[in-house]
């Protein structure tokens, strides 16, 4: 038996002396020497007694051998779970707990928090720091160069990636093998992906985007990335001449256009610039392409099902769409009520079905099949519709969701945080327009009767009990929230109110 995506990702590259990565203080990771170091991390996990399927919880920075963990969970058959590292205390006890990780693998500076969080639920803690030192990496430093790769089937489990949801409750998907692999393949063959492309890297490694898709397509294809350890406009112009491709979020897009220094002359030899994670305004299209004659390649995915749909790679690009469905994913526009495929043009939930289409939520058998089908199709909670050319455009959101520099909030969990808060009857939480992120987080306060809430307790509160990325922007004292007669907020009518009535910074 064989181990499918560690095969098609990291083993066939054994003992090639090719680069893989380009780091940004010189050092060059080759693809020879990130297997050893995979290897070694690999032992490691064997050595704390982890067994294929267990889950490991890693909290690190970006660096080469946070992605040499990734890649030593997948050769061991140990469950895969990146969580972001703004997450607070509150936020990651859910998901150490939730997930029954049985190692959580951290950077030195929150040793201490985390394993006051770990201990009582029996995970063991090791450290991974930002500069590739800490107690898992000294573990490793003796250990073989090579590993027994653990045999694995399509099947089985490679990932978990937490999204929340309307409820609150942050969810499991459980991504498999084949999920992981199949999109991989297909990404790389559509886009064009070869040993001859160097990605210039610069998205967090704990979602999808800057994992599953950036990372898992240039290994497929034998690649090389120049990985930054974050989006950073100077690096980003400085390394781009050593580029042949790049991915990002539509943040990256409008930073990069509002410096002088990007330029046609900059981009020129570059062959594929792709957009996702969140709505690319057709605008920043047209000035893109107007800047640097690149016509960004806007695609369109979820953690769930990892890549839906794409622009073409040869074809029409249209600004404003995501695109055609990708090769093996169907994807299809009902009926919110019936189900029913709805005529082309008509704007209903989009559905998908693939090889690439989660197996569930971890331990929430209700939730996965509210959200997934019996025959295999996942409701994804987006609106849309195909035009007359069969390409998909978004049009809005079934799920209540906030997506801010790419990275998703859902008011619920922050509406959750507010409402506990002295002086506070209800809150609302909406997206309103962000000329950089986006959108951006607004907070509607409710008093109780004759009380008048601290503002900055409550910001306080929220800063303490929630990642930077969801803290509201601001909050505004309100009389009452506008309710339909079912007694629901009604947030279309907040969203209209203040996306012209305020303007956060
Ligand atoms: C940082 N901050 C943010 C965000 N990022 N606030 C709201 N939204 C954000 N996205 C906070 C910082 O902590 C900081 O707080 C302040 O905002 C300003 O930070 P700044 O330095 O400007 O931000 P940055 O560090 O440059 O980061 C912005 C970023 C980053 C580069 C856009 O957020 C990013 O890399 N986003 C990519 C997310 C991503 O990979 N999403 C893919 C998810 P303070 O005020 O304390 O200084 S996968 C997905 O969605 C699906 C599957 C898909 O289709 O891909
Ligand atoms: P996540 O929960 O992080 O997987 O985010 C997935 C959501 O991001 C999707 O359901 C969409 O709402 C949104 N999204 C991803 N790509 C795009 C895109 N190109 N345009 C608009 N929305 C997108």
């Amino acid at each position: 038996m064989t181990n499918p995506l560690y095969d098609a990702l990291f083993g066939k590259h054994a003992g090639r002396m090719t680069p893989f990565l380009y780091l940004e203080d010189g050092r060059v990771v080759t693809h020879a020497s990130f297997l050893a170091q995979t290897a070694q991390f690999a032992h490691v996990l064997q050595n704390a007694g982890l067994v294929p399927g267990d889950r490991l919880a890693a909290q690190v920075e970006k660096s080469a051998e946070a992605l040499a963990l990734y890649a030593a969970c997948v050769q061991a058959g140990v469950i895969f779970l990146p969580l972001n590292t703004a997450y607070k205390a509150d936020e990651l006890r859910y998901f150490i707990e939730d997930s029954g990780a049985r190692l959580v693998v951290c950077d030195g500076a929150d040793l201490d928090v985390l394993t006051g969080i770990a201990a009582p639920l029996g995970a063991g803690v090791m450290t991974l720091n930002a500069d590739g030192g800490g107690s898992f990496a000294e573990a490793a430093s003796d250990q073989p160069t090579r590993f027994d790769t653990s045999p694995r089937s399509a099947d089985d489990l490679a990932a978990f990636l937490y999204t929340s949801g309307t409820t609150g409750r942050s969810k499991g998907a459980m991504l498999t093998q084949e999920n992981l692999l199949s999109n991989s393949e297909t990404l790389a063959e559509v886009w064009r992906f070869t040993s001859d492309d160097v990605l210039l890297h610069a998205l967090p490694i704990f979602h999808t985007h800057g994992l599953f898709v950036a990372t898992n397509i240039t290994l497929l294809a034998g690649g090389a990335m120049i990985f930054l350890p974050r989006f950073d406009l100077d690096a980003m112009i400085a390394q781009m001449p050593k580029a042949t491709s790049m991915m990002g979020v539509p943040t990256f897009y409008t930073r990069l256009l509002g410096d002088a220094r990007f330029t046609g002359d900059l981009t020129g030899h570059m062959r594929l610039f792709v957009s996702g994670s969140a709505p690319l305004l057709a605008e920043t299209h047209i000035q893109f392409e107007a800047r640097t004659g690149h016509r960004i390649l806007e695609r369109y995915g979820m953690t769930e099902t990892n890549m839906n749909t794409s622009n073409p790679y040869d074809g029409a690009r249209k600004p404003g769409t995501v695109g055609l469905p990708l090769p093996g994913v169907e994807v299809k526009v009902t009926d919110p009520a019936s189900g029913e495929t709805l005529p082309q043009g008509d704007v209903g939930q989009i559905e998908v079905r693939g090889a690439n289409v989660f197996r569930g939520y971890w331990q929430m058998p209700e939730k996965t099949a509210a959200e997934l089908r019996d025959d295999g199709f996942f409701i994804t909670g987006d609106l849309g519709r195909f035009d007359e050319d069969g390409y998909l455009l978004i049009v809005g959101r079934d799920k209540d969701l906030i997506i801010s520099g790419g990275y998703n909030i859902y008011p619920k969990e922050i509406e959750l945080v507010l409402d506990d808060q002295p002086g506070v009857l209800e809150s609302a939480v909406i997206g309103v327009p962000h000329a950089d992120f986006g959108e951006t987080v607004l907070g509607l306060i409710v008093p109780q009767p004759g009380t008048a809430p601290d503002v900055d307790a409550i910001q306080a509160a929220a800063a303490e009990a929630l990642a930077r990325f969801k803290h509201p922007r601001a909050l505004v004292i309100v009389d009452e929230l506008p309710r339909n007669t079912m007694g629901k907020v009604q947030k279309n009518i907040l969203r209209e109110t203040y996306r012209t009535q305020f303007t956060p910074a």
